[in-house]
């Protein structure tokens, strides 16, 4: 299961986004929490692509695509050297696969601010900061132990050639994800889980007042745009609250405060697209299910996602792009209950063309709804 880990300075409102994109009701305080062990949960990811495929098969059962979602304690100024928590609980950090990165952009005389003034770009810097202190402190002591050897491999040689590298460019106060590295090097470097070079969204925590453009965010936006990051506007008080009504009652309140959009949907694709994750479908009376995959898997890999026999006794893909299948559902071409069918879910879709069979190699594309042939 792939994590989002949520970051930021203290009393951000790294909770309260939590709860906003899990639904999962953890505690939100106007004083620093000083609880160092996360609060967790999955979500579901919205997919309209999903969400039709379960109402046109009507299954027993309906599982959507997921991600787990990681809610850290606050980063301090100076935690590398050990103020606040300290960094111990970064090793929570370095387990996730991506981060999302809280920003306060919300007024709250009753929330202090724990550098007393709001300033986003300076709250973003010190956290950056010290996540880049924490990967130097990582190289600093793999570099201690390759020395301290009597004689390096060849292979730990050129490790050490490449971490005095990335020493210099993080000494610079830049992050390793702008360091250029090869595909090579990205795998010599995967163990060290480094946290700068783990991709990051940044999430504007904003007053619903904040609704029109905010100069406020002008400096922070213009950096994170030089620097390729994307970033998501939420109202997290608001957007928390909300997430407690009905729909109706929902709506009504949006337009009271003149609020087009709410920020969830979003935030949890922006996650999943963040974390390079694709999904495919299986679909059938049974079962209507999104998988997970990394863009670039292929066909095996999408057969082991299901189970490790599929993957081994692969023998072919059957696949139909989502919206050839809708397509031809829409065409009155494709009923799911359709004898015809047989129980397959694609044999409608072979008779008029668009099925394919695809081998091992084939790169599996976000939205394939595929079934695998297999034989063990
Ligand atoms: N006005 C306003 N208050 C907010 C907003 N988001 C969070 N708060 C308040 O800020 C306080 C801290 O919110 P949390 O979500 O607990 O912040 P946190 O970053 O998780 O805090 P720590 O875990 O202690 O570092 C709470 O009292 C929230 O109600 C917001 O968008 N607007
Ligand atoms: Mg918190």
């Amino acid at each position: 299961m792939l994590k989002c880990g949520i970051v930021g300075l203290p009393l951000c409102g790294k909770s309260t986004i939590f709860n906003v994109i899990t639904r999962a009701g953890a505690e939100v305080k106007p004083y620093a929490s000083g609880k160092t062990e996360p609060n967790r949960a999955l979500v579901g990811v919205p997919d309209a692509r999903f969400d039709r495929l379960v109402e046109i098969f009507e299954p027993r059962k309906a599982t959507p695509a997921a991600v787990e979602f990681v809610d850290l304690a606050g980063l301090s100024r100076d935690a590398s050297k050990g103020a606040g928590l300290g960094n111990s609980f970064l090793s929570f950090v370095s387990e996730s696969d991506a981060l999302l990165h809280v920003v306060r952009f919300f007024e709250n005389p009753d929330v202090p601010h724990p550098e007393e003034t709001l300033d986003p770009l300076r709250d973003w810097q010190i956290v950056e900061t010290e996540l880049i202190y924490r990967d130097l402190g990582v190289i600093e002591n793999r570099l201690s132990r390759l020395s301290a050897k009597k004689k390096n491999t060849p292979e730990e040689s050129a490790e050490t050639e490449l971490l005095k590298k990335l020493q210099d460019h993080l000494m610079e106060e830049l992050p390793l994800r702008e360091y250029p590295l090869t595909e090579e090097q990205k795998k010599v470097l995967s163990g060290f889980a480094f946290l700068t070079l783990k991709p990051e969204l940044v999430v504007l925590n904003m007053d619903e007042g904040q609704t029109g453009s905010v100069p406020q965010a002008e400096p922070l936006q213009t950096l994170l745009r030089e620097k390729g990051l994307s970033s998501v506007r939420i109202f997290g008080s608001l957007e928390m609250d909300l997430a407690q009504l009905e729909p109706a009652e929902q709506a009504e309140f949006m337009k009271e405060l003149s609020i087009e959009q709410l920020g969830r949907q979003r935030l949890i694709h922006e996650a999943y697209r963040l974390l390079g994750l694709i999904s495919f479908f299986t679909s059938g009376k049974d079962e209507v299910r999104a998988w997970t995959l990394h863009s670039g898997d292929n066909a095996v890999d999408a057969a082991g996602a299901i189970h490790s026999d599929l993957a081994r006794g692969f023998i072919r893909a059957q696949v139909v792009a989502y919206e050839d299948f809708i397509n031809l559902y829409t065409q009155g071409s494709y009923a799911p209950g359709d004898p015809r069918a047989g129980g397959s879910t694609l044999t409608a879709c072979r008779d008029k063309g668009v099925l394919r069979l695809e081998g091992k190699e084939y790169l599996v594309r976000d939205g394939d709804m595929i079934e695998i042939r297999f034989n063990v």
